[in-house]
């Protein structure tokens, strides 16, 4: 008997849009209906590179701009077995954060265009699903006070955004944009569904490549 594969469902979102809360929900929710579910995110900050990448956003080390674009996606790149051993064993993967907050974040900066920020990730697994948790980025610094790693700023925020929508014009991607303006029960009922779905959908279906 061949066991169908788990999905890979990401959300997205720019920061304090209620990635993390809604990610463990999900997995927590799915696991209570009988599936198997395992929360991943990126960056994974507990690997080498990942050590790397947590020193530079805490702004304890300083890393050139094309230099620590490539740290994150080979912070991807680094889990891609694991990743591809647990969807074939039928577990669902949900991830916080994915290569989409890689180009979004990296082409916010000056100098950098969305082609070239896409092509180190290209061919990663492709997420069956991406939920784009929609929040106006001033209603998001509404959420309380930014941290001080870096990027957590009003300014760049708002150029992430924009690069996020022009990330969704994509087709290719299986994109849902979630009003996360409501109630965490609202947006997780949202979420939950699109992701009952898409598992259903996706079991017999090849896992793709992303952006290729
Ligand atoms: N970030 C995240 C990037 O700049 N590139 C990436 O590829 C990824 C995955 O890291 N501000 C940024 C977005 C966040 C920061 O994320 C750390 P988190 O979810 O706060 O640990």
């Amino acid at each position: 008997m061949t066991c169908s594969r788990g999905a890979l469902i990401v959300l997205e979102g720019v920061d304090r849009a209620g990635k993390t809360t809604q990610c463990l929900k999900l997995v927590q929710a799915l696991q209570q209906s009988g599936r198997e579910a395992e929360m991943m995110r990126f960056p994974d900050r507990t690997t080498v590179i990942g050590q790397l990448i947590s020193s530079y956003l805490m702004k304890k080390s300083n890393l050139e701009d094309h230099t620590v674009h490539l740290l994150f996606s080979a912070n991807r790149w680094e889990m891609v077995p694991l990743m591809k051993q647990k969807l074939e064993q039928g577990i669902n993967l949900v991830v916080d954060r994915y290569a989409f907050s890689g180009v979004a974040f990296t082409s916010a900066k000056p100098g950098f265009s969305l082609e070239w920020c896409k092509n180190p990730d290209v061919g990663l697994p492709k997420p069956d699903l991406v939920m784009f948790l929609q929040l106006n980025p001033s209603v998001a610094e509404n959420r309380g006070e930014f941290g001080t790693e870096r990027y957590e700023t009003s300014f760049f925020q708002c150029t992430v955004h924009r690069r996020f929508e022009e990330l969704m014009e994509d087709k290719s991607v299986n994109w849902r944009v979630i009003d996360a303006a409501r109630s965490i029960e609202e947006v997780h009922k949202d979420i939950k569904l699109l992701s009952e779905n898409i598992i259903n959908f996706s079991e017999n279906q090849p896992i793709g490549m992303l952006w290729s």
